[in-house]
């Protein structure tokens, strides 16, 4: 009888530890330069306990309503994040907590985009009758029309439930089958996520499937997703989509990705060092480096993909009182500032005031060039930037109005999104909702048909960095040839390293 009562108990604690949560998708690198067709999308998700491999993918055709495949998909691996372990040595500050992610990736060879843009998928546990789905994934492969979701400043404690309008905005728009292809996060989520013994992350991760499961959640990283030791450990570990390993040192944190949906290259990147004034290793200039090399390449792609919206957690024109940031980021964020403008950037989109503002294009804290008639703004030498920090949060200041700055077009203290629409190569559309009432309270319309900065100022740059690519090509061509006998492994090894090399 007791033994019974003991397996049963055994069996329960087991299917209980083993039942997925948190389950997020996130576009992988065949959206980034990378351009691997081996992940297109990943799918991510929590168990309590380690439950390693037992899980399989079931996806069905959206369309045909076909099983495509039971299968491991093209890669399947289950990963420890241990709070308990990092945090062992440490004197001020312990913790409890361990969970384990589980990350699928989807490549084009199981997918057929030509047949269907839409998935179902279940995951499944081999081992017990877990099942957990379907959920619907929409690969953002559409050449006509781009949607994309933008906020930022969230949490889940529903202490003064000042999430919950956003919660339940975002659900209907799960279950009113609306399409948007990725969500732009703009950073600061779960207040904190490190918090009591990193509960707050975890119920975070639960909380948020019910839209992660269905829009990719590409988040950037704020001020309160650092934890306790500043090293992003639960943000990386549970969120970490499109970070490149080997840009993962002991100071430079991954605090750069970048990748393309449709017809927008996005950018993010992380300069808190820089605003809060304290990069005492000096990493923000490697960050500058590699924007401006992003930048580059995507300028040489500009007609396929004709928008570049950069995001970030910090915003450069803003007007909390009394923050150092709000008077002085556009001196340390002054050399992401020169690029925006030398490369042409479009939208600038950040989060940390916990409001929704629309500045006018400002450049060295100067009111720049541009025309606006109606609310069509064209001709902007300097990106529109945008304040999304307001999708809700019992933390730091509420339902504020900030004081008026000339920058300042639009501000709206109640809690909202932001949706992207791309019509076109050339019209771009903005508009902002208030989540409690599902009103437009503001909506712009950007118009890039604007004559792109002569190239020719920068010619001599780009001829060098094609000289050196073309030089990369030739040695890497010529290594393959003298390589191949080697095999398929160490050929692959190379091609990966100069990618590497290329993407730096
Ligand atoms: C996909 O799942 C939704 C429910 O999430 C369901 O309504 C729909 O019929 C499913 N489609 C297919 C092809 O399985
Ligand atoms: C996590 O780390 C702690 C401390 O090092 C260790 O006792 C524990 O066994 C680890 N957990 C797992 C699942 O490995
Ligand atoms: C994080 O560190 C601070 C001190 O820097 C400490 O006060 C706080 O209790 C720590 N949090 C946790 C969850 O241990
Ligand atoms: C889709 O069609 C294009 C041309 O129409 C072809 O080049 C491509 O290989 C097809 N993709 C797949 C996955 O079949
Ligand atoms: C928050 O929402 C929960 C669940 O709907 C409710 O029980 C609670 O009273 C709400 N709290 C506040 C402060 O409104
Ligand atoms: C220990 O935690 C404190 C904050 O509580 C942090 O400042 C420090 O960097 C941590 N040390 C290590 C080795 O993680
Ligand atoms: C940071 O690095 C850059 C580039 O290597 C260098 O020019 C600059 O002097 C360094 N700054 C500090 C404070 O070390
Ligand atoms: C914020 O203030 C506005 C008007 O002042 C009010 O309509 C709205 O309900 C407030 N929102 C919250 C979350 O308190
Ligand atoms: C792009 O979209 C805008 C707004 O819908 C429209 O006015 C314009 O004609 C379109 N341009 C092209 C080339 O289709
Ligand atoms: C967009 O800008 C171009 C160039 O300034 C102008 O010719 C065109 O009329 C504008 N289109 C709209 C719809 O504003
Ligand atoms: C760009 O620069 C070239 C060479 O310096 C010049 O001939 C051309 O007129 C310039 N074009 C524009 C639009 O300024
Ligand atoms: C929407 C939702 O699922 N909210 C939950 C967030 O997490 C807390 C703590 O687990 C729950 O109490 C909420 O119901």
């Amino acid at each position: 009888m007791v033994f019974i009562i003991l397996m049963l108990l055994l069996g329960w604690t087991q299917s209980q530890g083993c039942q997925p949560y948190g389950i997020r998708l996130f576009l992988g690198h065949y959206f980034s330069y990378l351009r691997n067709s081996q992940d297109v999308i990943r799918i991510v998700f929590n168990t309590e306990q380690e439950c390693r491999g037992q899980f399989v993918l079931e996806l069905m055709d959206g369309k045909t309503d076909k099983q495509l495949m039971t299968s491991q998909i093209t890669y399947y691996d289950t990963q420890l994040l241990n709070m308990t372990q990092i945090y062992e040595k440490n004197q001020t500050t312990h913790y409890n907590y361990e969970t384990f992610i589980h990350t699928f990736k989807i490549g084009l060879s199981n997918l057929d985009v030509n047949v269907s843009t839409s998935y179902n998928y279940t995951i499944v546990s081999r081992q017990n009758s877990i099942t957990s789905g379907p959920y619907k994934f929409d690969i953002p492969l559409a050449q006509n029309e781009q949607k994309m979701l933008v906020f930022g400043d969230m949490d889940s404690n529903w202490v003064q439930n000042y999430s919950k309008d956003t919660f339940n905005w975002l659900e209907n728009q799960v279950k009113s089958d609306k399409r948007y292809d990725t969500i732009i996060f703009t950073g600061d989520m779960a207040y904190d996520l490190e918090s009591n013994n990193c509960k707050q992350g975890d119920n975070w991760l639960r909380n948020i499937s019910v839209f992660t499961n269905r829009y990719p959640f590409m988040a950037a990283p704020g001020n309160h997703d650092n934890g306790n030791n500043t090293f992003y450990d639960f943000f990386r570990a549970n969120f970490g989509a499109l970070f490149l390993k080997e840009y993962n040192t002991q100071h430079y944190l991954n605090d750069f990705f970048s990748f393309d949906v449709g017809m927008v290259h996005f950018i993010s990147f992380n300069p808190i060092k820089a605003v809060y004034h304290n990069d005492v290793n000096n990493i923000t200039h490697l960050i500058v480096e590699q924007m401006r090399n992003d930048l580059i390449q995507a300028n040489y792609n500009r007609e396929k993909v004709p928008w570049i919206i950069v995001y970030t957690h910090y915003p450069i024109y803003c007007s909390a009182p009394n923050s150092d940031q709000c008077l002085n980021n556009f001196n340390y964020l002054s050399a992401f500032e020169d690029l925006f403008v030398q490369y042409n950037v479009d939208l600038y989109l950040s989060g940390h005031v916990h409001t929704y503002q629309r500045n006018k294009p400002y450049y060295k804290n100067n009111i720049a060039q541009y025309q606006q008639k109606d609310n069509i703004i064209s001709k902007y030498q300097y990106p529109v930037s945008i304040i999304e920090g307001i999708a809700g949060t019992d933390y730091g200041e509420q339902n504020e109005t900030f004081p008026q700055k000339p920058f300042i077009e639009i501000q709206n203290p109640n809690h909202g999104v932001g949706i992207i629409t791309i019509k076109n190569s050339t019209h771009l559309y903005y508009e902002h909702i208030t989540v409690a009432d599902n009103k437009v309270i503001d909506s712009i319309w950007i118009n890039r048909s604007i004559e792109l900065n002569n190239k020719s100022k920068h010619d001599g740059f780009e001829i060098v960095m094609w000289v050196i690519f073309s030089i990369l090509m030739v040695i890497t061509g010529v290594s393959i040839y003298f390589k191949s006998n080697q095999g398929k492994k160490n050929k692959n090894k190379l091609l990966d390293e100069t990618i590497k090399m290329v993407v730096s």
